[in-house]
């Protein structure tokens, strides 16, 4: 495996970055999770912006423009011979010294580009649906640390990952600071009403697959609105599912032990999955 470090491909046991890197020593930085489907790097353009946002917010100088960054990409496929994949760009403040202080690392962002592959959950949870919880961990103060930042402190979604784990549970829905379902730890959460399309409108990281799944609705004639949502709003859903570049597109069918409509994914859930599916290798770059 070829890593992409800072403009060189180097192997895999040589991809190394120093201790003092602020990414390392104070999640400093901030990264994207991008997938490539049959040559094609799914929606490409949006991972690039929503990673230069966030950079721009961290005030981190990044020495490449997001042209250069998607030839990085792209490279870093042809060179690793990837016709599916999944993308890692991390991109960290650079060396400094052990303050916290971001000035004492100007000019040295490290970037990383790895490409390798993911399967999240096993098939089978696709086509029976998952078993979530709501876990105790809040998602973070937008003016504390917002949500829209992808930036490399995910303790947040961790904490909550634990949680999760420790109950048995392989996701979580986490509420905002008001108590309102804002996502889950890994991917955005929505809920189908009356063959409406719903999704938190506040606290949550805008993301890429939600905008697709939201603009795919649409095109089959759905409703959708991004609204604040309630729990119980979630149990008395007819329909439930997750989105995320990782996971796609995931049925949810039992939140809190209360079963979503009689506990089986949804017809709109199946119809949506079905629909992502199928514009995955059409929208993006081309490699
Ligand atoms: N919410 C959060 C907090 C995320 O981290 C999403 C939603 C989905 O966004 P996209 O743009 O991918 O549709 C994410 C992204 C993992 C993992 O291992 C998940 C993400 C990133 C890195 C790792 O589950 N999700």
């Amino acid at each position: 495996m070829k890593i992409y470090l800072n403009g060189k491909f180097v192997e895999k046991k040589n991809a190394t970055i120093s201790v003092f890197d602020h990414g390392y020593l104070y999640g400093d930085g901030a990264f994207e999770g991008i997938r490539a489907y049959n040559h094609v790097v799914f929606k490409l353009q949006e991972h690039i912006d929503r990673l230069y946002e966030t950079l721009h917010t961290l005030m981190l100088k990044v020495p490449l423009t997001k042209q250069g960054m998607i030839k990085a990409i792209v490279a870093t496929l042809k060179k690793n011979k990837l016709k599916d994949a999944y993308i890692r760009v991390v991109v960290s403040r650079g060396e400094g010294d052990l303050g916290l202080d971001p000035l004492k690392c100007q000019g040295n962002a490290n970037i990383v580009i790895i490409a390798d592959k993911i399967t999240l959950y096993p098939k089978e949870l696709y086509d029976k649906g998952m078993e979530i919880i709501t876990v105790p961990t809040l998602r973070n103060n937008p003016e504390a640390l917002n949500p829209q930042l992808k930036s490399l402190n995910y303790l947040n979604n961790i904490l909550a990952k634990i949680e999760a784990n420790n109950s048995g549970y392989r996701e979580a829905i986490m509420l905002d600071h008001l108590g309102y379902v804002a996502e889950c730890t890994g991917d955005n959460i929505f809920i189908v009403k009356d063959k409406v399309l719903s999704t938190p409108s506040q606290g949550r990281l805008k993301g890429i697959t939600r905008d697709v799944v939201m603009s795919l609705a649409l095109k089959a004639k759905y409703k959708t609105q991004e609204k604040m949502i309630t729990r119980h709003e979630v149990y008395n859903a007819d329909e439930c599912f997750l989105t995320g570049t990782a996971a796609e597109l995931i049925p949810v069918v039992k939140v809190d032990g209360r079963l979503i409509a009689d506990g089986k994914p949804g017809p709109i859930t199946k119809k949506m999955l079905k629909a992502f599916k199928n514009v995955t290798s059409k929208n993006g770059v081309k490699y």
